[in-house]
């Protein structure tokens, strides 16, 4: 078994949610913020069978599409080093930032 991890727009969420409980898939959803902009993002977690990971990612593929963002607040990491401490950020985010993980035990009680 893996565990997927994805971290995906919020616009993208409810749709690829839906998606993959329809292709069976059992997800477990989470309001994020990410470090860099400090917007809200979503990370879904799953437990898939090896031979259905594939099938998970080429969903995702599908589903999540990047977006420009523009933040006016100062992103993480930029030292402000002067009065104008907050300006716009313009970022593509990715469609998916994915991880996939071996899961060593996987245990309901
Ligand atoms: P954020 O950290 O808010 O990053 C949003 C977008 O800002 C990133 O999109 C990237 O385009 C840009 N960005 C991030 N750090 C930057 C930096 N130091 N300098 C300039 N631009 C930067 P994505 O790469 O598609 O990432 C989307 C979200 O996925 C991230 O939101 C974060 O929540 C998560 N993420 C991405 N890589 C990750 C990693 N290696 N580990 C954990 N989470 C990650």
């Amino acid at each position: 078994m893996k565990l997927i991890i994805a971290i995906v727009h919020d616009d993208d969420a409810g749709y690829l949610v839906d998606t993959l409980m329809e292709e069976g898939f059992s997800v477990t959803k989470l309001a994020t913020t990410g470090g860099f902009l400090r917007s809200g993002n979503t990370t879904l977690i799953s437990g898939v069978e090896d031979e259905k990971v594939d099938t998970a990612l080429g969903i995702i593929e599908k589903i999540c599409h990047s977006h420009e963002q523009v933040t006016t607040t100062a992103p993480a990491g930029v030292p402000s080093g002067g009065v104008f401490t907050h300006y716009p950020v313009k970022v593509t985010v990715g469609g998916a930032t994915i991880f996939v993980m071996d899961v060593d035990r996987f245990i309901k009680v």
